[in-house]
């Protein structure tokens, strides 16, 4: 057992049994230097760490506590689930629910398959991709993260971008020679890519919003080109929703710009935090996935019972609740409005994007709509900023390259929390 109680000390022996110390490396703190804060509980809008610190939380586990943390309904439910089971490796009823559920939420999705995180939603989808277009390739944006997959860890954003790789070690040139990438909003590049490879792209995968090189928001007819001319070249046209599927609407990013893609990837809130991914989308495109079609795909703790029971429990409380989408966005809305208009007034000027309930404050003046953009912020500033927001109890993502996530536990007075810590870490941040 660990014998030590602080963030520190259990940082430093976690360092000698894993990896950097973490299960995921933007935990490590690497981009924003200092310890990262090890976490004993959390509840509604709150964290506590092991030192009984406690911090609004701006991450929520990475998008999945839209809820906040520990919602009773979805404590409820997996408290019922407990007794009968903690996994069969059987098919069970709840797995059919939960399927139904998101073909009713998310209407492009005819058929659907039930992972266990969002890597392997997206690297599911491009195997079908490849396997029903017979082709080779597959079309990224640079700064857009899929998870870890090989095939993905070209340009990526979040982590590896955090970490200063985006190109991973342990990926061959054989597999990086079938991922093209092109810079994001930039349809023009997109269509050159296409020209240059006729009938080889089998797929196009994006974030229609981004949140892997913080927050960027597709330009005015950028999806819906995207859409035209995978239609016109028979490619695939894959939405990763993983961080905005049932955030940025019931139905996601493609019920709010009403653009339809042939697969869509999900994640995060699917699960209710209990680790849950799924892809899906058109019927004859599903029907390649074994055991009916030839792509195969596979796992072994896939529709877990006590998994499925949280992520049925919190789909079903956003799907009878859809009003809770205006409440979140509005309080989304202040977040991000107060931190642009302090910026200003602090004669920062730096940008804000929001959308829905993600926003992100870039250390840049310069607008932000690609990955060469956001790398322009002031990264040593950002972390200056995130340490001082920290030691005011704001837990930010220790990262420029991510996006922040609120959840309807956000109060109007934790907004004014949130702003007051904003105005005075920006300055601490700038020695102003
Ligand atoms: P997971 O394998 O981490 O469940 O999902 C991968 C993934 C796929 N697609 C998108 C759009 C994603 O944002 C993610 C994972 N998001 C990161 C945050 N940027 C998870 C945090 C982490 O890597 O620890």
């Amino acid at each position: 057992m660990l014998d030590q109680h602080t963030s520190d000390a259990l940082f430093t022996q976690a360092q000698a049994l894993i990896p950097g110390g973490v299960n995921s490396p933007v935990r490590a703190f690497r981009s924003v230097g200092g310890t990262p804060v090890f976490m004993e509980s959390a509840q509604g809008a709150w964290l506590t760490d092991v030192d009984g610190n406690r911090y609004v939380d701006f991450i929520n586990s990475w998008g999945p506590m839209i809820l906040g943390h520990a919602p009773e309904v979805v404590l409820d439910a997996v408290r019922a689930a407990l007794p009968h089971s903690l996994s069969f490796g059987a098919p069970t009823r709840r797995e059919s629910e939960l399927a139904l559920l998101i073909t009713e939420m998310v209407p492009s999705i005819e058929k659907v398959r039930l992972v266990n995180s969002g890597t392997e939603a997206c690297m599911s989808a491009i195997r079908v991709a490849r396997g029903f277009t017979g082709r080779a390739k597959i079309l990224k944006f640079e700064g857009c993260y899929h998870g870890h997959a090989d095939s993905f860890l070209i340009a990526a954003g979040s982590g590896a971008l955090t970490l200063g790789t985006p190109d991973s070690a342990g990926v061959t040139a054989g597999v990086a020679q079938d991922t093209l990438t092109v810079p994001y909003n930039d349809l023009a590049a997109v269509q050159a890519a296409v020209a240059a490879n006729p009938e080889q792209i089998a797929a196009v995968i994006l974030e229609p919003v981004v949140g892997n090189m913080g927050l960027v928001a597709p330009h005015e007819g950028f999806l819906q080109g995207l859409r035209a001319l995978c239609t016109a070249h028979g490619i695939v046209l894959i939405f990763d929703e993983v961080m905005t599927g049932f955030r940025l609407a019931a139905g996601g990013a493609q019920e709010l710009f009403g653009v339809v893609p042939d697969l869509t990837t999900l994640g995060k809130i699917i699960g209710g935090g209990l680790p849950v991914g799924a892809y899906g989308g058109r019927a004859d495109l599903m029907n390649q996935v074994a055991p009916v079609g030839k792509v195969y795909q596979a796992g072994t703790l896939s529709g877990n019972p006590l998994a499925t029971a949280a992520g049925l429990a919190q789909l079903r409380h956003l799907q009878q609740h859809p009003a809770l989408y205006a409440a979140l966005n509005a309080t989304t809305a202040r977040l991000a409005d107060g931190t642009r208009q302090i910026a200003k007034e602090l004669g920062l000027n730096y940008t804000v994007n929001q959308v829905g309930s993600m926003f992100s404050l870039f250390f840049t003046a310069d607008p932000v709509h690609n990955l060469e953009d956001a790398k322009r912020c002031d990264l040593a500033a950002f972390g200056r900023y995130f340490h001082a927001m920290l030691a005011r109890g704001i837990y930010l993502a220790p990262s420029q390259f991510e996006a922040l996530f609120v959840s309807t536990a956000i109060t109007d007075e934790l907004v004014e929390m949130y702003l007051t810590a904003c105005r005075a870490s920006l300055l601490a941040a700038h020695g102003l």
